[in-house]
């Protein structure tokens, strides 16, 4: 007898979730055996899909049904046609009792990782090795699908608003960010650098005349921290927008979309969120905004004209709680010292620039950009930074740059905060950080 069946002519008639609740209803299941038990002469197979599952129970079967239990595995994959018998006990409140049965594909034992959650859970390095495994949880592929929400709304929000999509390249002849934590890549006889940011095309496309752009796509960084919150490949979802007055248009644009995705998230991740046991509520707007001198004051230390180190951070969120009760908090008027020199000054020291901090952690950064050739090339030599290699970028400041400024915001930090995560690792499918290229 085949270990692999093909399927032939079968196909799914429902999904685990979807059964009719209709004694004698007719189904085609398939899916994976997530579990497997034996009492007497019956069998009793939990199947397993992507909606979750259902009992299937075998009794009395037919010699070549029976062989094909005997040698039946935990998660092999199998097809079941049969008819529906309802139970009030039984998950989705209905039973299979199936007439046909076919392996689809055996599983090797022993499994690399336990689908059901053991009392004492496998690491996340174990976890992470065997990710395909770790994914058929029902905890796991659920943050998946909310990320996937996350990603549908902010798209919905932009599309509603009337930004257009843009896709810019990630192999650039400079770096994209700074020089530092760059990625350089073998480019036949010369040198590329993975894109950190697509900031500088945002910035082009508003020359460009297209208005309002957006961007969901991976970035790199060269991150050599090995953190919870770090790692060397994310997704960025990034926006540009012209003819703005000033940073509050970027920050009242960012609360919109936040506000936005967490609606989107509270109406059509039901299933979801209930798996995980997480509730959340859309934050209020507008969003507290604390300049940076206030911070530090806010934390009883000095301003120095630098910025808060992760302690100082976590003393910040501490003292932000207690004051506004808000899970979101704009932190305003970084010093001109931290940040990058495309950012518009304020003053001698200060920019008009913004971080966005949920529940402690920094998930956008916001600027209103400068966009006065001769200033921007002013602000370039501050920096100690080449313009040759900009050439591309500050060209299209000489011939027509409105007043400009955007966000990128880490989905992946976005989704980690929303589910209450530890490390960003849960929240990326496959991480990759300095020590794990790998699945
Ligand atoms: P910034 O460098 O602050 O800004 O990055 C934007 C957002 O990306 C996320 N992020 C990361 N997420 C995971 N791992 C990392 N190593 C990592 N590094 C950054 C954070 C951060 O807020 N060009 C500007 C954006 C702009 O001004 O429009 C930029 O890239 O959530």
């Amino acid at each position: 007898m085949s270990e692999a069946e093909e399927l032939g002519n079968w196909t799914r008639s429902h999904f685990s979730a979807e059964i009719p609740k209709k004694d004698g209803s007719s189904v085609t299941l398939m899916g994976w055996i997530r579990a497997i038990r034996k009492v007497g002469k019956l069998t009793f197979l939990q199947l397993a899909d992507r909606e979750g599952f259902v009992q299937v129970i075998f009794k009395g079967v037919s010699p070549q049904i029976q062989k094909k239990l005997d040698i039946l595995q935990r998660e092999s994959v199998i097809a079941v046609k049969g008819k529906v018998k309802i139970n009030k006990t039984a998950p989705n409140g209905v039973e299979i009792i199936p007439s046909e049965l076919k392996i689809l594909n055996l599983a090797e034992t022993p499994l690399p990782l336990e689908v059901v959650t053991q009392k004492t859970p496998a690491d996340l390095p174990t976890r992470l090795n065997s990710r395909f495994m770790d994914l058929r949880k029902p905890e796991i592929a659920a943050i998946f699908r909310i990320k996937d929400m996350v990603v549908t709304a902010a798209r919905e929000y932009w599309d509603k608003n009337k930004y257009i999509e843009i896709h810019s390249p990630k192999l650039m002849s400079a770096p994209s960010e700074s020089g530092s934590n760059v990625f350089e890549v073998k480019y036949f006889k010369n040198t590329a650098y993975l894109a950190q940011s697509p900031q500088f095309y945002k910035q082009i496309m508003m020359a460009a005349g297209f208005d309002r752009v957006y961007e969901i796509a991976p970035i790199f960084r060269a991150e050599k921290h090995h953190t919870y919150r770090h790692v060397t490949e994310f997704t960025s979802m990034d926006f540009e927008i012209s003819f703005i007055s000033g940073l509050q248009d970027i920050m009242t644009e960012v609360e919109n979309l936040i506000v936005y995705i967490y609606k989107h998230i509270q109406k059509n991740a039901k299933t979801e969120l209930k798996i995980l046991g997480k509730k959340i509520t859309p934050p209020s707007t507008p969003f507290p905004r604390v300049t940076m001198t206030e911070a530090f004051k806010m934390i009883g230390e000095k301003f120095n004209d630098n910025d808060l180190s992760s302690d100082q951070e976590k003393l910040f969120s501490e003292a932000c709680k207690k004051k506004f009760n808000h899970e979101f908090v704009f932190l305003t008027e970084f010093p001109w010292s931290t940040r990058p020199f495309y950012h518009m000054k304020k003053d001698a020291t200060t920019t008009c620039s913004a971080d966005l901090l949920y529940n402690g952690l920094e998930i956008a950064t916001l600027a209103q950009r400068e966009h006065r050739f001769k200033i921007l090339m002013a602000q370039l030599k501050d920096k100690n930074m080449s313009p040759k290699a900009l050439e591309y970028y500050l060209n299209s400041f000489k011939h027509g740059s409105p007043p400009h400024g955007g966000a990128g915001l880490g989905l992946d930090r976005i989704v980690m905060k929303m589910l209450g995560l530890e490390n960003i690792r849960e929240a990326v499918l496959f991480p990759r950080d300095p020590e794990r290229l790998w699945p």
